[in-house]
């Protein structure tokens, strides 16, 4: 049988060989089709091996957890016991295998589990060391933060590793969307002028990956691997934020040198030692976080506003249940709201029921 890197390989020399014009462009389109499906499928294979697929068990715990990545020395270790609880480790168990360490940040009522992951250096995505368990611990967090120091400023390397792995950083998943149908053939339907792909080929690609009758529109000017890894749906998109560290070293002229040349990331200068802009750094964190605030109020009582239940933007119902206790969801009757998300004070509504942040929730549970 002919291995998946032959077929690449031979696919690759084919286009390499074929004279672009009107008659071979079509031809051209399919192969390079072809050759991006078994190029996903050596990836994940890649990705799959090694105890890395089958997805690491994270304990998750608090009400997010961010991904701390960087270069050895940097002042991860430094920043993690600064900013947070060292001694609730929870889930540590989980992690100690893998050299990750976990911390605890408390702020404005949120718990935000803190990893540190120093697995995580270049080579990860090929299996160095641990690196693939690791990965898929990152895949799992909710926001990454690239650490680097005044002096090691290559965030690229950091950028890169995590990109093989499946992350991409502080951009939206393009606006792809299929509707399968029975019959009829694909329709490719597009609301924005493309730029850099053509109908044609998108619909050369999508048939290559299996996807043979139904709509597919299309709302951004998107890239051949933007609507590859979109059927793949093997990508996580999350927020990520740059900690330049150890500026107690420099002058506040070299932070702005940096912050030229580091332009387009958005960067928290700190000195984890010294405890500079660790304040910033934690508002920054919970923002690009999206909590939402929801005050619980028991029936018949006044509703608690001093400690709000912290669930994410866009949270139903439901999901707050599930951040309260893992019983509520089986025995929910019903909720009322007022605030934000409600039509009238203490409308009635359901478990998937959409929340606003600072609305005012009531449960009615069955007896147990
Ligand atoms: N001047 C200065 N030194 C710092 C700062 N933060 C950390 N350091 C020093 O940098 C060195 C490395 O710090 P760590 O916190 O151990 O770095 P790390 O990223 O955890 O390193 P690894 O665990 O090896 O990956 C230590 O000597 C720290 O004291 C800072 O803000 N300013
Ligand atoms: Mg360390």
């Amino acid at each position: 049988m002919v291995s998946l890197e032959e077929q690449i390989k031979s696919i690759e020399d084919e286009i390499q060989r074929t004279p672009y014009n009107k008659a071979t462009q079509h031809h051209l389109g399919k192969l390079k089709a072809r050759l991006a499906r078994l190029r996903e499928e050596a990836e994940t294979r890649r990705l799959k091996s090694g105890g890395g697929g089958r997805g690491y068990a994270v304990r998750k715990t608090g009400n997010a957890t961010v991904g701390l990545v960087g270069l050895p020395s940097v002042g991860k270790s430094t920043l993690l016991n600064g900013i947070t609880d060292a001694a609730s480790r929870v889930g540590e168990y989980d992690f100690t295998t893998l050299g990750v360490i976990p911390g605890v940040l408390h702020h404005r009522g949120a718990k935000i589990q803190i990893l540190d992951m120093p697995g995580l250096i270049q080579g990860a995505a090929r299996g160095r060391g641990r690196g693939r368990e690791v990965l898929s611990v990152a895949r799992a967090c909710d926001m990454i933060l690239l650490m680097i120091d005044v002096f090691e400023t290559n965030v690229e390397v950091l950028v890169e590793e995590l990109r093989q792995g499946g992350l991409r950083l502080n951009v939206q998943p393009p606006d792809i969307v299929f509707t399968r149908a029975r019959r009829g053939g694909l329709t490719v339907n597009s609301t924005v002028h493309l730029t850099k792909i053509d109908i044609e080929t998108i619909a050369d690609i999508c048939r290559e990956w299996g996807y043979l009758n139904g709509t597919l529109v299309v709302r951004d000017d998107i890239t051949e691997d933007q609507l590859i890894a979109s059927l793949a749906g093997n990508r996580v998109y999350m927020p990520s934020r740059v900690i330049v560290n150890k500026i107690d070293l420099v002058g506040e002229e070299y932070v702005r040198e940096l912050r030229t040349k580091l332009a387009g990331w958005p960067l928290l200068p700190i000195s984890a030692m010294r405890g500079t802009g660790l304040a910033q750094l934690k508002d920054d964190v919970y923002n690009a976080l999206r909590f939402m605030r929801v005050y619980l109020k028991p029936q018949g009582s006044e509703a608690d506003l001093s400690e709000p239940l912290i669930v994410k933007e866009a949270s139903t119902v439901g999901m707050a249940l599930d951040a309260i206790h893992r019983d509520w969801r089986r025995r929910f009757r019903y909720a009322k709201i007022w605030g934000p998300s409600a039509v009238f004070p203490g409308q009635r509504v359901g478990l998937d029921h959409g929340l606003r942040d600072s609305d005012v929730l009531t449960v009615v549970l069955r007896k147990r």
